[in-house]
């Protein structure tokens, strides 16, 4: 007893070894388990460098959270009082946005916390200049005030893009696009400048993307309520009482556009709509590629972009759809069930502003 012979330590040596060899198996394998789930990728991970490295924010993550700080104060939700004159829900269960369907103090304060960079793309080619300014003026006091806005102006005419003042952590950035002879190439070329700059920069600058209309001047809050993956505008000429045989969509089955007549939910317009910065580009990408394939066929949609952005959303299910509150027109009266006009279309003379005629 008390006495430890040469075999003894010899033995305790090999069972030391031996535990090691097994600790280091499993943590090998841990490692790449983790690896596994949260980062696939063959680049060894081996210490938080390396996983930031080659395992960058899952921003999916990141800006699907509806966190909310404690202590702030707002009329408790109920679930039996709500908007009953309209419907507030798709039959796919994505929020059918209406004034009264939200609590602005919260809405903003959950987004706020997500501190998202928002881009807008806006076209302003030939004499479309002279909307810039109350489009950008009313931006400033009505578009997502709370967050961080950068408007990329598309333009041939840099020197007609005025001088407005932003808030702090907004900004304009003027890139330049050729002239047109027609106005339908502009539209259509939305897609195009918007897949293309997304791949150069916006992926790196924005975290979501709106495209919008430049004849448009914001009349009240556009605020976090239209964020999501992918939000779309309901057009005001179609969104009630109107079968949707008669929407205006593409009807050749040439054209990459095409909706058969006893298809779609609803018609949306192509002057405003959003949504995160890579859904946005699958859809301008695809968009983009349909148009340039009805190019080659000798096509153009019924509606241009407005048909393929049509097109994508019946298959591509938006998930959100804002009411015509967030693009109505100054042509129109304002109907009963829209309390609250955030955007309107200004009227324009068409023939005296377009490059060509007709549609
Ligand atoms: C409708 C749609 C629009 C688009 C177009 C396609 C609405 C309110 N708008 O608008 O989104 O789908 O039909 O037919 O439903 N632009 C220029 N220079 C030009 C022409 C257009 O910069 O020479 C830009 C500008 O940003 C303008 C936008 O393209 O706001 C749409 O063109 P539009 O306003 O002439 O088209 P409109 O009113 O028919």
């Amino acid at each position: 007893m008390g006495y430890i012979s040469r075999n003894h330590i010899l033995i305790i040596l090999i069972i030391l070894l031996a535990l090691l060899g097994v600790m280091y198996i499993s943590l090998k394998d841990n490692i790449s388990y983790f690896r596994y789930v949260f980062c696939p990728t063959d680049a060894p991970l081996t210490n938080d460098e390396l996983i930031k490295q080659h395992c960058p924010e899952d921003k999916s993550r990141r800006f699907g959270d509806l966190k909310m700080q404690p202590g702030l104060h707002y009329a408790q939700p109920s679930t039996q009082r709500g908007r009953t004159d309209v419907n507030s829900v798709t039959n796919w269960n994505a929020p059918l946005v209406w004034e009264g369907t939200f609590d602005r103090v919260l809405i903003d304060a959950i987004y706020k916390q997500q501190d998202p960079r928002v881009a807008v793309i806006v076209l302003a080619v030939g004499k479309y200049t002279r909307f810039l300014k109350k489009f950008l003026e009313s931006g400033e006091k009505f578009f997502l005030v709370n967050l961080k806005v950068t408007y990329y102006i598309f333009t041939d005419n840099e020197q007609d893009v005025p001088k407005i003042e932003l808030a702090e952590g907004r900004r304009i950035s003027i890139l330049p696009v050729p002239s047109a002879k027609r106005w339908q190439e502009v539209v259509l070329s939305r897609m195009k400048w918007a897949t293309v700059t997304i791949e150069q920069k916006l992926r790196d600058e924005a975290d979501y993307l709106f495209m919008m209309d430049v004849d448009s001047v914001f009349h009240n809050t556009f605020g976090s309520e239209s964020l999501s993956k992918l939000s779309a505008v309901l057009h005001r000429g179609y969104y009630k009482n109107v079968p949707r045989k008669q929407f205006p969509y593409e009807r050749r089955p040439e054209s990459k556009a095409y909706i058969p007549i006893d298809e779609g939910d609803y018609y949306y317009t192509a002057a405003v709509w959003g949504g995160y910065i890579e859904d946005m580009y699958k859809l301008v990408k695809h968009c983009y590629e349909q148009s340039e394939e009805d190019a080659k066929n000798g096509i153009e949609a019924a509606w241009q972009e407005e048909s393929h952005l049509n097109r994508y959303l019946l298959y591509n299910k938006p998930t959100k759809v804002l009411s015509p509150e967030y693009l109505w027109s100054d042509y129109d009266a304002v109907q009963p069930d829209i309390k609250v006009v955030r955007v309107s279309q200004i009227v324009k003379n068409y023939s005296e502003v377009r490059p060509n005629k007709g549609h």
